[in-house]
């Protein structure tokens, strides 16, 4: 049996998501609610000690991190095939699923997770020192701790405006014929980088939208956009309530 751990429409749970529902592949859903920091409880943190989403469990068996559950999917369940058989082929798509785990959460997480701020705000100082020391992981506590005053510095959202410059620039250049970004296979190349191109182009229009000279990457988000399996992924659900909203951008790309 397939359990997912997730919280919805977070990137990451997405990325899961998708490559679930393009597969056709029933899976138990277990929702968590990251405004309610369900991820840093106790029989989560057991799954996943990271104390982040998503986290697949497979007959009993744990699978993290984002990018590699894909993986593991496409070895485990291998119709409709989303990874080019060809070494050298899978190597260059890697580059970009890696490219999508290296810059993706750079990209987008200073203005998503301003949206956590006036959800950390309604803790007393006793909830909120509960819920910090729960964190798992260092960095972790500091991104809370940045949430919970929206502290992101103007080097973090420089750091996001840099990963989503070099995204885009990859996908512009890289993309070739298309339709795909590798060719005419659709792979998990397309499935792990559409969660944060898509909020890129929220985030920063001057960087993907109109007048931004990026014509290939915005086909290929419309065509990604299009897929069916995108569409119910994408849209709030039962299994995915839309708990984190995108938030304005808060730092212009030019700036
Ligand atoms: N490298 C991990 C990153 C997972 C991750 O950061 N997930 C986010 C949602 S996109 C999360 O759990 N955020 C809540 C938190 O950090 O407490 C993966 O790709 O699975």
């Amino acid at each position: 049996m397939l359990e997912l751990y997730h919280a919805g429409l977070t990137t990451c749970s997405k990325k899961v998501r998708l490559c679930l529902a393009e597969k056709g592949l029933d899976y138990r859903s277990h929702f968590l609610d990251l405004r309610k920091f369900e991820h840093h409880g106790p029989e989560y943190l057991a799954i996943n000690p990271n104390g982040v989403v998503p986290a697949l469990v497979h007959d009993g068996e744990p699978v993290l991190e984002s990018m590699l559950i894909n993986e593991y999917l496409d070895t485990v369940f291998p119709t409709p095939p989303l990874r080019p058989t060809n070494p050298l082929e899978l190597a260059r798509m890697r580059l970009w699923t890696k490219l999508a785990d290296n810059y993706g959460l750079a990209a987008v997480v200073p203005n998503t997770w301003a949206f956590y701020q006036p959800v950390i705000a309604k803790l007393s100082p006793q909830e909120y020192e509960r819920m910090i020391a729960r964190v798992p992981t260092d960095e972790r506590r500091e991104q809370w701790k940045k949430a919970s005053d929206n502290s992101f510095t103007q080097d973090d959202h420089q750091k996001a405006v840099d990963a989503a410059k070099r995204i885009v620039s990859k996908i512009e250049a890289g993309i070739g014929e298309g339709p795909w970004l590798m060719g005419a296979a659709y792979t998990l190349a397309d499935i792990d980088l559409l969660p944060y191109v898509d909020r890129i182009a929220t985030y920063f229009p001057d960087i993907l939208g109109p007048g931004s000279k990026t014509p290939r990457t915005e086909a290929w988000l419309e065509r990604m956009r299009g897929r069916p399996a995108v569409k119910s992924t994408y849209a709030p659900s039962v299994d995915a309530p839309a708990s984190v909203v995108p938030v304005a951008a808060t730092a212009s790309a030019t700036a």
